[in-house]
């Protein structure tokens, strides 16, 4: 194979058009919403491949791709996964979890029932792998993964919002309870359990504001 190919699927579009566009594309990003509220429904699996298949596409260190994907729908699986997950989250409300950042938590009313890894019809488990291991099983070196594991997963939320599904960034600390479940290598690091599915009928979420573009960015 050749080192190097052309940039052929490169196209360059008319600012006019890239104004309304980057306005518009804002405008559906703007709706996204984390919810925690799930209706049971189920969700086309083929959806969630493709969407799989976006995060994929995240530019990673040295193109390593240090992530993997595990797709849970099976009911057993996930009541497995809301056992585990809710003995950690016991822990943290009870006592781990410092004041500071239970008020801060407050305007969520988050606890540690954790109804929606149940009924919620997909559960992303996405994994960060810190060194992979070769044929021969000599284990190398990937670089910078949290970085690429963290823009796949933003990849994969905004695939997941673009056809109207909703989902929630879920860490329950730790979450080493997922390569066990999920039969996971050691080269393997859990990263976040995306909860995904369609918005329980009639469901609420915080009232909570984004920073304005003057708070978030500078020109110079
Ligand atoms: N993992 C806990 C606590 C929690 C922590 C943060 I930071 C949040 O933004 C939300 C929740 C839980 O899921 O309840």
């Amino acid at each position: 194979m050749e080192k190097f190919a052309y940039l052929t699927n490169y196209v360059k579009q008319d600012e006019n058009e890239m104004l309304i566009k980057s306005d518009i594309f804002n405008e559906v990003m703007q709706t996204r919403r984390t919810v925690r509220e799930y209706s049971t429904e189920k969700v086309n699996i083929e959806v969630i491949k493709n969407c799989i298949k976006t995060a994929g596409s995240a530019p990673s260190g040295a193109n390593k791709q240090p992530w993997h994907f595990v797709i849970v729908t099976d009911p057993k699986v996930k009541s497995r996964i809301r056992e585990e997950a809710e003995k950690e989250e016991k822990d943290f409300y009870n006592g781990k979890a410092p004041k500071e950042w239970l008020n801060d938590l407050e305007p969520f009313e988050t606890n540690e029932n954790k109804p929606f890894l149940e009924e919620a019809p997909v559960l992303i488990a996405i994994f960060e792998q810190k060194y992979y291991l070769d044929e021969s099983g000599t284990q190398h070196k990937n670089y910078y993964t949290k970085e690429s594991v963290g823009i796949a997963t933003g990849m994969l939320i905004t695939a997941l919002h673009n056809v109207g599904l909703v989902s929630l960034t879920h860490t329950p600390s730790p979450m080493n309870f997922l390569n066990k479940i999920l039969d996971r290598p050691k080269n393997e690091k859990p990263f976040l359990l995306l909860v995904v599915g369609y918005p329980k009928e009639g469901t609420m979420v915080p009232n909570i504001d984004r920073k304005s573009l003057k708070e978030i960015a500078t020109l110079k």
